[in-house]
């Protein structure tokens, strides 16, 4: 009897430290869902004033949420790549990210809205047209699992290349960096080959003649010192396209209603000062290729009016790939 008694506290004790152990992890596993930490993917260069400023996002929401929700940015692809970016996302690999939506514009062609040349090609103009795409690009991102925190534009686009440019003509069998299907599009219309490349990976493909010329803002020319390999950039201005910062539906769904709005709240202030950032640069980029040496010049008339036919052959197209969403979003951006 004794020792049976005996063995049933054992038992017992047994038990109850396995009881404790489980109540242990069960209040750490809840202390940990209460102060989340998310890791946010970004693509471009951590000097760069969307890294910068996703940064400050990112403070923002911890600051409001008293660290509740953490949010860490890792800039320069250096957690995923700007091409896994939204996947991850997508799938929760990763919380939050950035990406330069239009480079998804394969996937649904509203992505694209921001790149079509010549459509919105200033800062005010680029605004409008986001507003004016804001509700139907919330509802194609919430199809795919994903909820619209802000984006910023990059400022207005232009060509660089490795020699005087005076006509498309001149561009004929040139290996252009594209970053979406509206820059290889363009590659196409001017008889040069498209390369998909990442602005990571920009400088390499400089370096070793996978690419000769691309088109882009004053930012990634600036960013990635493409003076070292490259003489002209023509301030053509053709259009602003935007990084987009979107969360992971079900996370977003996990979070209470605090942690929601600090992401709205921090999300709304990051779109204003990011759009401030960017005008405020943009002629200090193009001041900073110019003292790299580069010659920095608008386009010739000739080139320009030859670069606006390419723009009302994309309007076409583009109009009909997005459908009557597309028509109605170019309407109302036209009327206001
Ligand atoms: N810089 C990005 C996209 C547009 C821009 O100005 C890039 O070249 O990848």
């Amino acid at each position: 009897m004794r020792a049976n008694n005996q063995t049933q506290g054992e038992s017992l004790m047994k038990r109850f430290t396995a009881f404790m152990a489980v109540a242990a992890v069960a209040t750490f596993g809840a202390s940990a869902a209460y102060a989340e930490k998310w890791d946010m993917p970004m693509a471009y260069a951590a000097s760069n004033y969307h890294s910068e400023n996703g940064a400050t996002f990112a403070q923002c929401v911890t600051d409001a949420t008293d660290g509740d929700l953490e949010i860490v940015t890792h800039p320069g692809g250096s957690l995923f790549k700007g091409g896994e970016i939204k996947r991850a996302v997508q799938t929760g690999q990763a919380p939050i990210g950035e990406r330069l939506l239009s480079a998804h514009a394969n996937e649904n062609p509203l992505f694209g809205v921001d790149s079509v040349p010549f459509l919105a090609a200033s800062f005010d103009d680029s605004e409008k047209l986001w507003k004016a795409a804001a509700a139907k690009l919330k509802a194609a991102l919430d199809e795919e699992n994903l909820v619209y925190i802000y984006a910023v534009p990059w400022p207005p686009q232009g060509l660089y290349f490795k020699k005087p440019i005076q006509k498309v003509a001149d561009m004929s069998g040139i290996k252009f960096r594209a970053y979406n299907a509206a820059t290889a599009r363009i590659a196409e219309l001017a008889g040069m080959v498209p390369v998909q490349i990442e602005a990571a990976e920009l400088s390499q493909a400089l370096a070793t003649g996978v690419a000769e010329a691309f088109i882009s803002s004053g930012a990634t020319g600036y960013d990635r010192k493409v003076w070292e390999h490259l003489t002209h950039f023509y301030d053509v201005q053709g259009w602003l396209p935007r990084n987009t910062v979107f969360v992971n539906k079900d996370a977003y769904n996990d979070l209470d209603a605090a942690s929601q709005q600090a992401l709205a709240t921090c999300g709304e202030q990051a779109a204003a000062a990011g759009l401030a950032k960017a005008k405020e640069l943009s002629s200090f980029y193009l001041k900073g290729l110019a003292e790299g040496g580069m010659t920095v010049t608008g386009p010739s008339d000739g080139l320009r009016s030859e670069l606006k036919e390419f723009g009302d052959t994309m309007t076409k197209e583009w109009l009909e790939a997005a459908g009557a969403d597309g028509q109605a979003i170019v309407d109302a951006y036209k009327g206001m």
